[in-house]
This record gives C-alpha cells, structure tokens and sequence, in this order.
C-alpha cells in the first residue's frame, strides 16, 4: 500500500516533545528519514501564545507538525481543575492549529484521547460514538477541549482543503509518565503506591474507587507507531481511533501491578475517589484495516515502566 503522506525528507515539529507521547514520537521519527525533528523548549516557547507559536513556525517552517502538546491528567487533576484544562488546551491547540495552517504547514496530527466520547458510549466505542451523549462530568473540561481540536482540524479542511487529520489514542501508560500522586493516571500511581508499599513492608496499597471500572491501557511507544502509521495511510475528515481492543478492571490492573512489583499484601478501595466512565474501549479497526495493531502486551509494558520508574525514581517521583 502506498502511504498517502511521506515523512521522508521533512521538517516535522513535535509540539509537547518533553510530555511522555512527544518523547515517544520524537524516539520514533528519530528511526525515519526525515530531514529534521523541531522542538521547542517550554522556557522559551509557550505554545499558549499565538504570537509567539505564529513567529516559530514562520521562522522554523516545518512540513509537518504532532500536536501532541496539553495539560493532561489523571481523574482527580481533570476534576479539580477544570478551567486549566479547558482553557490551556483550547488556547494552545488554537495557537498550533492555527499557527500551523497561516505558516502553510501541510500535513499536522491532533492527538486527543477517549475521553471525548459519551460516558456511556456503547462498546467497544467506534469514531461515529462522538457527540452522541453526556460527557462523564470528571473530565468534560478536557474532553470538550480535545472535542474543539477535532473540529479545528474539520473547519479547515473544510474550507481550505488542509490535510490535517486527528487521532484518538486509549488510555496510554509507559517511559516519561507523571508519577505524582495527585495528577498521574492511574497506571503510574499504581506502579509508584506498590513500590513504596513493598520498600515499607506494608500490609495493604489503596486503590481509588471500587476497582471495578474497566480501561484499555496502551504503552506509548504502540501510540506513537500507531500515529505515525495513521500520518502515512489515513487522511480523512473524522478522527481515528488507536487503541487494542482489550481492557481489564483496575482491581485487575491493580493486581497485575502487585506481581510486576513483587508486592503481596492486601488492596484497600477508597470508596471516596470518583470511579470517572465505567468502561471505554476504543474499536481501532479503521486504524487496524490500514495495516497497524499494537503490539506491546499490558504485563510486559508495565515491567518496562516500573523499570524506568525504578531507574528514575528520584526525578520522576
Ligand atoms: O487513569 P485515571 O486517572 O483516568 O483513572 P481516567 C482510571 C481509573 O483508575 C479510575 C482508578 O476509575 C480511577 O478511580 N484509580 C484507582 C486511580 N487508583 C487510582 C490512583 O491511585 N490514581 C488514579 N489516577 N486513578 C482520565 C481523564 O480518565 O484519563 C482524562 O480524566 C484522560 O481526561 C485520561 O482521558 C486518559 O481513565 O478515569
């Protein structure tokens, strides 16, 4: 099949480089052709600013642009701070998107998240699920910012024919993960409450919720082969989903972090955090039909992530 974009010989900017997906995509271009990675240090560039993000890219003038840049978080930083996620994420993706396409950028990649669906979408959830219900209230600032990035992308191709596409990623773990407690997700809370249980020899690790909410989890480094695949093959008007079709409980999940970490006492649920959407797995057979499918099972992707937590510990925790 003959991709419908090369990357081959291009300038690509990576917006979010130093965010866990933007350093996985920069580790994936680095394995092409292409003529140059872009990054743009967050000391010297806001990508909130459009001023400025309109200056960079004139001067920059990448071919194509990953906008994998937002403030992102786990259930708890996304209902607790729903202003800096709806507006951050609105200002910087007008700022990159626009930006992008008066700097005449041919080809850019939005990257959203599940989260954008219905809370109650029905399973697994299809591209076609969007905008067709409630939001789960959790993470409805986030989610209606990612749901703008979409239709940013829509309007001009709409009108102007630009080859912008947005892709939808599962809930993603692995390398360069938040591991503070307050805002991570849960895979990296998980992984970071069994070590520290283990090194204090204690009995139990909480886990919030009832456990009984179902997630897809999938290691960054199929994301960014997966996006990097959607750049070459797909070009339409509706988002795509990436994701593998099989999710597991957070006890469960809970439980396979417990024998990763060699930690053997006991789950405690606090039933006072919120549980979010009870279950969103992504239906990825339009990426799946293109020729791509993760690769990286849920066991092996957390041995590797607790390695790098392990490794890492003291900057990342
Ligand atoms: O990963 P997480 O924060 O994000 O939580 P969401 C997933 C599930 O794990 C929820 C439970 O049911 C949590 O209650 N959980 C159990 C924990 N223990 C913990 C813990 O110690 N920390 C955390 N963080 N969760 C986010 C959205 O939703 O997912 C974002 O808020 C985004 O918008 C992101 O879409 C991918 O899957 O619930």
């Amino acid at each position: 099949m003959d991709p419908l974009y090369s990357l081959q010989g291009k300038r690509v900017f990576v917006a979010g480089h130093r965010g866990m997906v933007g350093q996985a995509l920069v580790r994936a271009l680095a394995e092409e052709n292409v003529a140059a990675i872009l990054t743009a240090p967050r000391d010297q560039l806001d990508l909130r600013d459009r001023v400025a993000v309109a200056r960079f890219l004139r001067q920059e003038k990448p071919d194509a642009v990953f906008l994998a840049a937002a403030k992102v978080g786990g259930i708890l930083a996304n209902d607790s701070y729903p202003a800096e996620f709806l507006f951050d994420n609105l200002e910087l993706e007008t700022a990159v998107i626009r930006g992008a396409f008066e700097a005449g950028v041919e080809r850019l990649v939005f990257l959203g998240s599940s989260c954008i669906y219905p809370k109650l979408a029905p399973q697994p959830i299809t591209e076609d699920a969007l905008l067709t219900g409630p939001l789960e209230p959790t993470n409805e600032w986030y989610a209606i910012a990612k749901i703008a990035g979409i239709k940013m992308c829509q309007a001009l191709r709409k009108q102007h024919g630009a080859r912008y596409i947005s892709v939808m990623p599962t809930n993603l773990y692995g390398p360069g993960d938040n591991y503070d407690l307050a805002t991570s997700h849960v895979i990296p809370a998980l992984l970071r409450k069994a070590h520290e249980a283990k090194l204090a020899n204690a009995r139990e690790f909480v886990i919030w919720g009832t456990g009984t909410p179902r997630r897809e989890f999938m290691h960054v480094d199929d994301c960014a082969s997966g996006i990097l695949h959607a750049t070459r093959y797909y070009d339409g008007y509706e988002h795509i989903n990436i994701g593998l079709g099989e999710d597991v409980t957070i006890r469960e999940l809970a439980e396979m972090v417990m024998q990763v970490v060699g930690f053997e006492g006991r789950l405690v649920n606090d039933a006072t955090k919120p549980d979010g959407t009870p279950r969103k797995l992504m239906d990825a057979s339009r990426l799946h039909a293109l020729g791509w499918h993760a690769e990286i099972p849920l066991r092996e992707g957390l041995a590797s992530a607790y390695e790098w937590f392990v490794e890492n510990h003291a900057a990342a925790a």
